[in-house]
């Protein structure tokens, strides 16, 4: 997708602190992060939201979720807890249409989340 941020940052076309990278995943340091640790974790095939995760991305989504759990052991975070937030369009804030995992750790953090 050519106006999509997070494709032009898997493509190389467009800075990030990359942390992580295989040949399905990206993860990168948010610009704006809400916890010493806030990492983006994306597939690099251009999935918009949540809602148009396909039978097919199902294998791709679940390593998502691997890669935040490699992530968070790496960090030293397992064990005392860390966050993981997707949000899915307008009333849950979302800005960039390319689905993401926001991995949140180093604080704690409140529930329910606002
Ligand atoms: P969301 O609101 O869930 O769509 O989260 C989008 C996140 O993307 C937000 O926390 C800020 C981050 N972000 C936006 N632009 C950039 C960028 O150019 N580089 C990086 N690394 N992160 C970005």
């Amino acid at each position: 997708m050519e106006d999509c941020l997070f494709c032009k940052i898997a493509a190389k076309q467009m800075p990030a602190k990359i942390v992580h990278e295989d040949a399905d995943t990206l993860a990168f340091e948010d610009i704006n992060p809400q916890a010493p640790t806030h990492v983006l974790v994306i597939p690099k095939k251009h999935i918009p939201t949540l809602n148009d995760v396909a039978p097919e991305d199902a294998a791709s989504m679940g390593h998502l979720f691997a890669t935040a759990a490699l992530l968070a052991r790496r960090g030293g975070f397992a064990e005392r807890g860390w966050r993981v937030v997707v949000n899915v369009n307008r009333d849950a804030h979302q800005l960039v249409f390319h689905v993401h995992l926001h991995l949140l750790a180093g604080r704690a953090f409140h529930w329910p989340p606002g």
